[in-house]
C-alpha cells in the first residue's frame, strides 16, 4: 500500500510514522485513519522492529478530526457509517509500544490520538486541548474518558467545558506526558526511548504493555493478579534466563525474543 497523508521509515528497530497533511495542520481524515492504521499493523507484524513513533510536524501533531469532513454529516452518516469505530480504534490493537512525539497543537481529535499511544512525550511548543465544545459537539475518541484518567476529573473538566489550551509544561505536571524536551530535541528523545525500548526482550515488552493497561480496565486486585499471573509466565521465557544470567554474569543481556 502506498500512502499519500503519512510518511513512514525505519530507524534501525524502530518504526517511525508521521502525519503528513501540511496544509490542514495533520487535520485526521478517513484516508489518513485507514494509512495510519495500516502502517501501525505493519510495523506490529515486522519481526525487525520493536517499537513505533507516530509524530506530526513542528506545528501539528494533528489539529484534530477533519472539520470540513464532519460538517455536514448526519446522525445517519455518522452512526451507519461507523464514524470513528471503523478506522480510530486500529492503533488499540497494536501489541507493540507507541510513543507519540508531539510538538504543536495536539488538539481533539489529535490529542485523543496521542492518548491513545502507550505515552507522550512532548516538545516545549506542545498545546493539547479538546476544543469541540466550540464546535457544537463532544470530544467522540475517547476525550472525555482518557484524559479524566490521565489528568484528574477537574483538569479534564475544565479542558473540555472551557476549550482551553494546556501547554507542555501543564501536560507534564498534570502527568500526561511523560516528559517534555527543547523542539530541536524531540525525535532525538524520542527516538532514544524507543531504541531503549527495541533493545529489550519483545514478548517481555509486550506482556508489560498489556499489564499496564489491564490497569485502565480493572479492579486493582484483579489487576494484580493479572500481573502476577504474567510475572509467573517470564519465567518461562529464555529471555527471563538470558536476563539474570547477564546480569550475574555482569554482561550486557542478548535477548532472543523468545
Ligand atoms: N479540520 C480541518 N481543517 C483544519 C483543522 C481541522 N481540525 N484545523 C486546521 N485546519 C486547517 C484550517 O482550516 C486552515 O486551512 P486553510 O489554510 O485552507 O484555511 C489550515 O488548517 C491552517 O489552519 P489555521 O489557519 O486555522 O491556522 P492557525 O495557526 O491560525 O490556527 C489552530 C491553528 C488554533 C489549530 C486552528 O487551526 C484551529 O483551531 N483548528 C481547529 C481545532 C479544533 O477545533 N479541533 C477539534 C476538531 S473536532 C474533533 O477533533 C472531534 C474529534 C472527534 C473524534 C474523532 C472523530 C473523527
Amino acid at each position: 500500500m502506498s500512502y499519500e497523508t503519512i510518511l513512514v521509515e525505519t530507524k534501525d528497530k524502530v518504526g517511525v510514522i508521521t502525519l503528513n497533511r501540511p496544509k490542514a495542520l495533520n487535520a485526521l481524515n478517513d484516508q489518513l485513519m485507514d494509512e495510519l492504521g495500516h502502517a501501525l499493523q505493519q510495523f506490529d507484524q515486522d519481526d525487525a522492529i520493536g517499537c513505533i513513533v507516530l509524530t506530526g510536524s513542528e506545528k501539528a501533531f494533528a489539529a484534530g478530526a477533519d472539520i470540513a469532513l464532519m460538517a455536514n454529516y448526519t446522525y445517519m452518516d455518522a452512526f451507519k457509517g461507523n464514524y470513528v469505530t471503523k478506522n480510530w480504534e486500529h492503533i488499540r490493537q497494536i501489541r507493540k509500544p507507541v510513543i507519540a512525539a508531539v510538538s504543536g497543537y495536539a488538539l481533539g481529535g489529535g490529542c485523543e490520538l496521542a492518548m491513545m499511544c502507550d505515552f507522550i512525550i512532548a516538545s516545549e511548543t506542545a498545546k493539547f486541548g479538546q476544543p469541540e465544545i466550540k464546535l457544537g459537539t463532544i470530544p467522540g475518541c475517547g476525550g472525555t474518558q482518557r484524559l479524566p484518567r490521565a489528568i484528574s476529573k477537574s483538569k479534564a473538566m475544565d479542558l473540555c467545558l472551557t476549550a482551553r489550551m494546556m501547554d507542555a509544561q501543564e501536560a507534564e505536571r498534570s502527568g500526561l506526558v511523560s516528559r517534555v524536551v527543547a523542539p530541536e530535541k524531540l525525535m532525538e528523545e524520542t527516538l532514544a526511548a524507543a531504541a531503549t525500548i527495541a533493545c529489550m526482550s519483545l514478548p517481555v515488552v509486550m506482556m508489560i504493555k498489556d499489564t499496564v493497561n489491564r490497569a485502565y480496565e480493572t479492579t486493582l486486585s484483579e489487576g494484580v493478579q493479572y500481573e502476577r499471573r504474567m510475572f509467573y509466565s517470564t519465567f518461562a521465557s529464555d529471555d527471563q534466563k538470558e536476563g539474570m544470567k547477564a546480569f550475574l554474569e555482569k554482561r550486557p543481556p542478548q535477548f532472543k525474543n523468545s
